[in-house]
């Protein structure tokens, strides 16, 4: 059976298998796909998430600090599935410290994750069960495997906005519990004009 596919079109599809057409623009991380969810986290809603706590009181709560598009070809919690996302996070700081995605672990804490940086500069900030931090440098082509059990959080250093796909299993879901009580371990801040990686106590 020859399978041509034409963003949209697959000809000789089985009947049986649900046909999901979707197209990623690989320069921008942009996605087109059918029911695409998307999410905007504004400032208001990451209290506690920056360091600088009377700088953050300062700022707009309305303000967008990143939003995030992704695609559930399967019911979330299916095991054995694939979601594909998108990520976008303004330019900024709160005080020192540069705008940032809250951060999560995996509910199922075994499950992994793929990041591909498309656009922008920043970092990606990782820690593993035993308290372990440690950051990838994340610029356009970077691709980054994130383990199972390991928190991550993607900070944008640049000064346009940073964009990354991601490929996360349908089953994992988020635990943004663990972030907001142990952070972290280390965070990153504008020192002199430079991104510099700093350990934190928490
Ligand atoms: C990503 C993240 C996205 C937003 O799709 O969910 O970048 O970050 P927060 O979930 O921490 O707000 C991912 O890691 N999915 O598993
Ligand atoms: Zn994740």
């Amino acid at each position: 059976m020859v399978l041509l596919i034409d963003f949209g079109t697959i000809v000789g599809y089985p009947t049986d298998v649900h046909p999901n057409f979707a197209a990623v623009d690989w320069v921008t991380g942009s996605l087109q796909a059918p029911n695409l969810h998307t999410s905007e986290k504004k400032l208001g809603q990451l209290r506690t998430v920056f360091h600088d706590q009377r700088s953050w009181e300062t700022m707009d709560p309305e303000t967008v600090v990143y939003r995030v598009w992704w695609w559930e070809p399967v019911p979330a919690g299916t095991e054995g599935g694939l979601f594909w996302g998108g990520t976008e996070i303004q330019p900024g700081c709160v005080g020192d410290e540069y705008f940032m995605t809250h951060g999560h672990r995996h509910a199922i804490v075994n499950r992994a994750e793929f990041y591909g940086t498309t656009v922008g500069q920043g970092m990606l900030v990782l820690r593993d069960e035993s308290g372990r931090a440690w950051a990838e440098k994340m610029k356009p082509g970077s691709l980054h495997y994130i383990p199972g059990r390991v928190a991550h959080r993607v900070v944008n250093t640049g000064n346009i906005p940073l964009r990354f796909v991601a490929c996360w299993p349908s089953d994992a879901g988020h635990d943004y519990e663990i972030v907001r009580e142990r952070g972290l371990g280390a965070r990153v801040c504008q020192r002199d004009g430079q991104a510099v990686f700093e350990m934190t106590q928490d």
